[in-house]
């Protein structure tokens, strides 16, 4: 060949490669926003000014609808804590895995350490991973020793960092947990844990009420910490045992530290709160100022935890690089399990937000919840009725990264969080303590269930009667008017898509939690 051809072609390569290189490193740039969730633990789709709530105010969150998207149809798959947050992090419906039920302290890990999550999929592209708050997923594989590093667990299923609460504010065991490590244990001290017996000697909420501070109406009455019976049975530990006033303070420092820490590369963080959930302990300079009782004054005290959040990012200067996902696991319950005043004190507030049922129920107020999306500067703020779910974040994430991803559940619904298209999911399951059902438009249709509907204990219709329901939302927002028998039509195509997805044994698994 030609010399001179050679040396051409070689100067237009160069020239072509390092033109695709500066390309894609733009590229780089636009698509690789920090990204944020922050998560709440039970807050319902009446919880927020922002969501038509009168009774109490909730600015910092209502910033983030007003100047963001605010979903009036945003979903979290499950209507109770561990599914959903297993769908959000890994993109698979929870009805998949048998295991993905509200989980004891001492499970071991529900997510598996090949499955594909989140944050894994981030770090492929770069980021750093993080996440602050509760974890409710298991840790382990079995028998856990709690006085050693606990694994796997967050860390290894993408997290490179993880400070969590291991399962829910209520259930033992009672302490931080750092990259599988207990927080401040005293090695003469040893951490036992146990869901069946009590350890000889220790006081339960049993044998000495004389000291509890916050009583017990159901379950909740096994170990004593802090005054607060818990479920499950702990001994020792005791340097290592969380403040719960404190919890909020602790786990916003902790995000406000990694966000400094990490502002100077992609970063995901999951933040994942413990308000309003059981039991609720409001630091003392929010007692009493909701009115409400605790339930309304931890929904104080969280908005400001999300307030001083943003003024980090904002102080930091990454604000306007930060894409902030805003939820909550499930709906609302006020009595879950201690006298606590929510019941007493809730006045003319509405949790549910005019939605029918609550945490547990297959009912919208189960899992319609506040969604919000915000990302300064990039999203023009509007309201959004598109059908969306949690689980969808994995899919849009991953094709906002550029990651290339083979997902049946998870649909990249991208230029809808985006605010780009109106257009959401054509069709969802929702999933209640084993109960699921068909969304699909405006209409849900819940197939028959065995089981009471009302569950006294926790105040909430869980939904559940054995014939088909059928209800059309868009008229009917708290599904009063059961069309299953005028709209047989409707009714015949929803249950061929809902078996299509579900097969026709979607019943057999179903198992009630106990409620008392
Ligand atoms: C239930 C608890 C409830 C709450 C829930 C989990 C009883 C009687 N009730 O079993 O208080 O902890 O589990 O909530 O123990 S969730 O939001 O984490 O799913
Ligand atoms: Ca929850």
């Amino acid at each position: 060949m030609d010399k001179k051809i050679i040396f051409l072609s070689i100067i237009f390569s160069t020239i072509y490669f390092s033109a695709c290189k500066t390309k894609k490193e733009e590229e780089k740039q636009i698509n690789k926003p920090n990204i944020v969730i922050i998560y709440l633990d039970d807050l319902g789709y009446g919880d927020l000014s922002s969501y038509g709530a009168t009774e109490l105010q909730t600015p910092n969150i209502d910033a983030l609808a007003s100047g963001g998207i605010k979903f009036t149809n945003g979903y979290a798959s499950s209507a109770t804590c561990t599914p959903s947050r297993y769908a959000l992090l890994t993109g698979v419906y929870p009805w998949r895995n048998k295991n993905a039920k509200i989980l004891p302290g001492t499970a071991p890990l529900l997510i598996g350490t090949e499955q594909q999550t989140l944050p894994k999929l981030l770090k492929n592209k770069g980021y750093q991973t993080a996440i602050v708050g509760k974890w409710h997923l298991g840790l382990g594989t079995g028998v856990v020793n709690w006085n050693k590093r606990i694994s796997p667990g967050p860390n290894e299923v993408g997290f490179d960092d993880s400070y969590i609460l291991a399962a829910t504010q209520d259930r033992v065991p009672t302490v931080y947990i750092k990259d599988g490590n207990v927080v401040g244990l005293d090695k003469n001290d040893s951490i036992e844990i146990n869901y069946k017996e009590n350890f000889e000697g220790e006081p339960t909420a049993i044998s000495n009420p004389e000291m509890l501070t916050m009583k017990w109406h159901h379950g909740h009455n096994s170990s004593i910490v802090n005054g607060i019976p818990r479920i499950g049975y702990m001994k020792g530990g005791e340097a290592a045992k969380w403040s719960d006033i404190d919890m909020a303070d602790h786990f916003l420092a902790k995000a406000q530290d990694y966000v400094k820490s990490h502002k100077k590369e992609p970063f995901f963080l999951y933040y994942a709160m413990q308000q309003p959930h059981v039991p609720r302990t409001p630091h003392p300079r929010f007692v009493g100022k909701s009115g409400m009782g605790p339930r309304g004054d931890v929904i104080l005290e969280a908005d400001f935890m999300v307030g001083e959040f943003i003024k980090t990012l904002e102080k930091e200067g990454i604000l306007e690089n930060t894409l902030i996902v805003f939820s909550s696991d499930n709906g609302p319950v006020l009595n879950d399990g201690y006298y606590d005043d929510a019941v007493e004190k809730v006045g003319n507030h509405d949790p549910k937000g005019g939605l029918r049922g609550g945490k547990y129920s297959i009912f919208e107020a189960g899992t319609r919840v506040p969604f919000i999306i915000y990302w300064k500067g990039k999203i023009k703020p509007q309201v959004s009725n598109a059908l969306v779910c949690q689980i969808d974040l994995l899919a849009s994430i991953a094709d906002l990264v550029g990651a290339e991803e083979d997902l049946k559940d998870s649909e990249n619904l991208l230029n809808t969080f985006l605010g780009q298209t109106e257009k959401g999911r054509e069709h969802l399951i929702i999933e209640a303590t084993s109960r699921t059902a068909l969304r699909e438009g405006n209409w849900i249709m819940i197939p028959p269930y065995k089981g009471k509907n009302y569950r006294e204990a926790v105040g909430i219709e869980v939904g559940s009667f054995p014939y088909y329901q059928l209800y059309n939302l868009k008229e009917d927002k708290s599904q009063q008017n059961n069309l299953a028998k005028s709209k047989p039509e409707k009714l015949q195509e929803m249950i061929k898509t809902f078996e299509e997805i579900r097969g026709k044994k979607y019943g057999e698994n179903s198992k009630d939690i106990t409620f008392d």
